[in-house]
């Protein structure tokens, strides 16, 4: 019989190889391997039980709150602050930092999660995925939780990844020596290593972009897409788009297959051209994933990885994939700035 790796033993033999470790990472991650399995079996069950539809609540982003998020939100908080090595979780779903209450045992760890990636993807049966970011805190764990524990730069996570609710489950992360993809068997409850070291192709051929919008984008994110779409690029032939509106399921193509994701600033409200997704729960895993694996992450000017966060819910534009794709962007960018800079 072929052998086998689970995540767990994956987890182990990471742990024997950083010196000093306590075992607390491992902890955390079998909490999260356990909420993973626990959600996919709701997503797995969307249809047949009375999880789908919308709860009647609006979320600190002014979204209608689906069943489905709020039950994959319970889980992970309800879990993780079991596991007794967290001081403090946040999520896409709650305004505030939760801490960790004291009647329960605490660590020096920090999460961050959006539970349920993609929520307008719920109810039509198409990939939607869990993200995660983890950090360590900064401050005497003696004393109190700062904010700045919660809002660390990118560069500082130690372990990240995602759970994709797709045709399969998989779970991908990285704990920062490579990205490694793991496939959960349903006959014996266990992800299994499928994608060990996963490397993103240095050149893509998929552009991912909610094109519906380009008369709302700013005029370097037009020439990006026109790069992208024109025969003359560095493919010499358009490249395929492909848009499923799920950022964990989009990430994973392209990560396989090379490939750009963007969500570009949205220039509708000149006061915000923040673009829609978040700097913490969504940018910033994504962001180290795919610098692990080879590619690139930006905001069009800024590693995303670079940028120190101000708020819990901070939006960015995001361009994200295959190292040549991502820099031309960037390239484009750059030389639009020079250009505004001169007149
Ligand atoms: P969500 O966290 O509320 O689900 O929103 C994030 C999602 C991403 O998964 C996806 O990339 C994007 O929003 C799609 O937005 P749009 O419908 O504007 O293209
Ligand atoms: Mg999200």
């Amino acid at each position: 019989m072929a052998q086998q790796v689970t995540v767990t033993e994956h987890i182990l033999l990471h742990q024997k190889m950083v010196p000093g470790a306590t075992g607390q990472f491992t902890r955390l991650f079998n909490e999260l391997v356990l909420s993973a399995k626990i959600i996919s079996r709701a997503v797995n069950k969307a249809g047949l039980v009375d999880v789908l539809g919308f709860t009647g609540e609006v979320n600190v982003q002014g979204e209608e709150v689906k069943k489905l998020d709020e039950y994959a939100n319970r889980i992970l908080i309800h879990r993780l602050a079991r596991s007794g090595v967290l001081c403090a979780m946040a999520s896409e779903e709650n305004a505030d930092i939760i801490e960790v209450p004291e009647s329960l045992p605490r660590g020096e760890y920090i999460i961050i999660f959006d539970p349920l990636d993609g929520s307008s993807n719920i109810d039509v049966n198409v990939n939607i995925g869990t993200i995660f970011s983890i950090f360590k805190r900064r401050s005497d764990p003696d004393a109190a939780l700062m904010s700045g524990d919660v809002l660390q730069k990118g560069s500082e996570q130690v372990a990240a990844g995602y759970v994709l609710y797709g045709s399969s489950t998989m779970l991908v992360f990285t704990c920062g020596d490579g990205v490694h993809g793991f496939t959960h068997d349903p006959s014996v409850g266990e992800f299994i290593l499928s994608h060990p070291n996963i490397r993103i192709p240095e050149q893509g051929k998929i552009y991912s972009v909610n094109e519906g919008y380009e008369r709302y984008w700013d005029r370097q994110t037009k020439k990006a897409l026109a790069y992208f779409k024109s025969p003359k690029n560095a493919l010499r032939k358009p490249y395929s788009g492909r848009y499923i509106g799920s950022l964990v399921a989009d990430f994973h193509r392209n990560l396989l297959y090379g490939g750009i994701f963007m969500y570009p600033a949205d220039l509708r409200d000149p006061k915000k051209p923040t673009g829609k997704l978040r700097l913490t729960c969504e940018c910033n895993p994504m962001a180290f994933l795919v610098e692990q694996a080879g590619g690139m992450a930006t905001d069009g000017l800024n590693r995303i990885l670079d940028i120190e966060p101000e708020h819990l819910h901070q939006r960015v534009p995001f361009f994200c994939g295959s190292l040549n794709d991502v820099r031309m962007v960037q390239e484009i960018f750059e030389a639009e700035s020079r250009r505004k800079k001169k007149k």
